[in-house]
């Protein structure tokens, strides 16, 4: 399927607001691969996938989930993770994506994993820092982007676990281990 047929049908996902944001992560996510020496192509079909599921109804992800055998520790955990595995299972069922790397990117989006890829991290911080994001510490992340993506992302997780904490909510095992990981790469890099 060609680019523009994938955007009409993903835009068609959504309501208008997600499809702004959508869009506001397809152009971050191209500067950040250019920038930081990453597959701009890869990039922009990431990100143009990442929130594909992310309007569609608990109800129908959760039977996602069970019957096409996504991680189930997934059920136990917050409902806003669930559109990444289901959209990542959905992209390559109803559009054929095969990419490895980009159904990862995807999959990977919102809660990070161990050892992420250059095109995971791209996506998951160009998801915080698109130009539409607004959330308390999101200039003090752009800033960091502007040099370094792994110290980006920490500070992104962060907030993220910050805010899940001060809700009193769990934080899910992968978003800790991808947190821990980053923290072990940025040392190695300075
Ligand atoms: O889909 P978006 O809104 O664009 O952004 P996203 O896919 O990063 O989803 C973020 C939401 O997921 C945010 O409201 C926090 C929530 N969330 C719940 N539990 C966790 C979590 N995010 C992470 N990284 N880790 C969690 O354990
Ligand atoms: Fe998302
Ligand atoms: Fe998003």
């Amino acid at each position: 399927m060609n680019l523009e047929n994938l955007r009409e049908a993903t835009r068609q996902q959504m309501p208008e607001k997600r499809w702004k944001h959508t869009l506001g992560v397809v152009e971050t996510a191209i500067k950040l691969a250019k920038h930081f020496d990453g597959d701009a192509n890869k990039a922009e079909l990431a990100a143009l996938l990442h929130d594909y599921s992310k309007a569609w109804a608990i109800d129908r992800m959760d039977v996602i989930i069970r019957e096409q055998q996504l991680p189930q520790e997934l059920l136990v955990y917050d409902k806003e993770l669930w559109h990444a595995h289901v959209g990542a299972w959905a992209v390559q069922s109803e559009h054929g994506i095969t990419d490895e790397e980009v159904l990862d990117a995807i999959r990977y989006h919102t809660s990070g994993r161990e050892n992420m890829t250059k095109l995971d991290k791209i996506v998951c911080l160009a998801d915080y820092i698109e130009p539409g994001r607004d959330f308390p510490g999101v200039s003090k992340i752009r800033e960091l982007a502007k040099h370094n993506v792994e110290e980006a992302l920490i500070a992104a997780f962060d907030s993220t676990i910050e805010l899940l904490m001060a809700r009193g909510k769990r934080i899910f095992p992968l978003t800790v281990l991808a947190r821990n990981d980053l923290i072990v790469q940025l040392k190695q890099s300075k």
